[in-house]
């Protein structure tokens, strides 16, 4: 199987994640800090603070990328290091570090692609009440107009918002993200707001960026498969929340009828306003799709404990408001750490779905990959054959949809580096570059000399 030619491999990570200096050259608190300072939130009380050390260590990790031969490298822009406070003043210190950044991939041949958002919410909106403020939607469009405003000229591919799933449900339903909160009609109050902010943000970076640049949005779709005689209905509720709530205002210009009923006994979406659907649906270059592994539902029928592994952890809450009926059974191994499911097919259907539906819009794969629990070898290698393999049939998940007709403009793994996952802290390690967290040495694992190769060769074998 080969790589068709244009099609662009790459790696991706977020400012959070990686970056550290949370306290440094200017940057306001995030939301992320905040929830890991609160206890019992993040494991091992793991925090951002110093991470991989990214924004002292930039240059030795541009030529990390380049030694790795990517073509294409997604990274995010942390909000508050840009606008410290949200709105208002600009971090000068900020914006040249995300400067300096897509300077150095541009020397070394390798195309910047930009989130804007990916979860690092500045406190100071949060304390103005956050995603459930519809003015912190205007306050992501002006911090798009301060980003493109320097970067515009440069960056090949946007991204507004990435996985604004979890930035709602998660953030707003079971609280397992900052900023923690437990509710049913917070989550889809969030949700519209997230997609607000998504279109007036693409607004104000076409306003700005060059002609030819891509502008997105990049979705952590769910690929759902029914059990038993309920199935269908249970998918019904859950598809509506996880990708019709999303793909419907921003590509269709409306929340579709299940929506609206799976949420009937939640909400009215009385905060919706005239205008908003079509400030929200903008036209979109491409679209981000960040794939990890399936789910299994069925109805539960009021028996028994419901079965409830829909791979975000456990809280007192929920992550499907109006849908809590709706049961997520184990699902067959073999699993990732993660405990996610291992289902390459899943991501052909997925984008040869996308593709009959919106059969204009072009696809790219923003983020895929594995968190396994890499050793070190007495070689001092680490032999991720388990990572090599998911990726591989990954890859070719993909070609499959390519062959099928889907129009996939590139793949970026997910991730360059281990990193800070979220509520996992550093316990997960996704990276194909192994992080050392006492040295914070950076060592290829195996999984990175193979998709080195791949790049040369664009060869996946057969
Ligand atoms: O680490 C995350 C990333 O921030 C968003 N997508 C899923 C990854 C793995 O959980």
């Amino acid at each position: 199987m080969r790589i068709p030619s244009g099609f662009l491999l790459g790696a991706a990570t977020a400012s959070y994640q990686i970056e550290g200096a949370v306290a440094e050259d200017g940057r306001g608190p995030s939301i992320w800090d905040t929830f890991c300072r609160t206890p019992g939130r993040v494991h091992d009380g793991d925090t951002g603070d110093v991470a991989d050390d990214h924004y002292h260590r930039l240059e030795q990790d541009l030529d990390l990328m380049a030694r790795l031969g990517l073509e294409a490298y997604r990274f995010s822009v942390a909000w508050p290091r840009v606008v410290p406070d949200g709105r208002g003043a600009v971090n000068r210190r900020g914006l040249d570090f995300y400067s300096r950044l897509v300077d150095g991939l541009l020397q070394r041949g390798i195309r910047p692609v930009a989130t804007l958002y990916h979860w690092d919410l500045p406190q100071a909106l949060q304390d103005r009440g956050g995603w459930l403020e519809r003015d912190t939607a205007s306050a992501l469009a002006d911090y798009a107009a301060v980003v493109a405003d320097e970067l515009g000229d440069r960056v090949h591919t946007w991204t507004t918002l990435n996985e604004p799933w979890c930035s709602a449900y998660l953030g707003h339903g079971n609280g397992v993200h900052a900023p923690g909160l437990v509710g049913r009609v917070e989550p889809l109050v969030a949700v519209h707001h997230l997609n607000l902010a998504h279109g007036l943000a693409v607004q104000a970076l076409r306003a700005r960026v060059v002609a030819d640049a891509q502008v997105s949005l990049t979705l952590n779709l769910h690929v759902f498969r029914p059990d038993g005689p309920t199935g269908r209905d249970a998918l019904r509720k859950v598809e509506s929340l996880a990708n019709e709530v999303f793909l419907g205002p921003v590509l269709e210009g409306r929340y579709p009828d299940a929506v609206l009923e799976t949420t009937r006994d939640v909400t009215d979406w009385a905060f919706v306003r005239d205008g908003d659907l079509a400030q929200i649906h903008q036209p979109l270059d491409v679209l981000g799709v960040n794939y990890y592994n399936t789910n299994r539902v069925r109805l539960w029928d009021g028996t028994g404990a419901r079965q409830q592994s829909d791979g975000h952890g456990r809280s007192a809450g929920s992550a499907w408001p109006g849908a809590e009926d709706v049961e997520f059974l184990e699902q067959p191994g073999p699993h990732t750490e993660m405990g996610w499911n291992i289902d390459p097919a899943g991501l052909t259907e997925l984008l040869t779905g996308l593709h009959a539906r919106f059969p204009e819009l072009p696809l790219l794969i923003t983020e895929n990959g594995a968190a396994f629990p890499d050793t070190v070898a007495d070689d001092g290698r680490v032999h991720d054959d388990d990572r090599v393999d998911y990726v591989r049939r990954h890859l070719r998940a993909v070609l499959d949809a390519v062959d099928a007709g889907a129009d996939v403009r590139g793949y970026f793994l997910w991730s360059l580096m281990d990193n800070f996952e979220w509520a996992y802290g550093y316990s997960k390690r996704f990276g194909i570059v192994r992080v050392d967290y006492d040295t914070l040495e950076r060592t290829p694992k195996d999984s990175a000399l193979w998709y080195a190769d791949l790049i040369r060769s664009r060869d996946l074998g057969t």
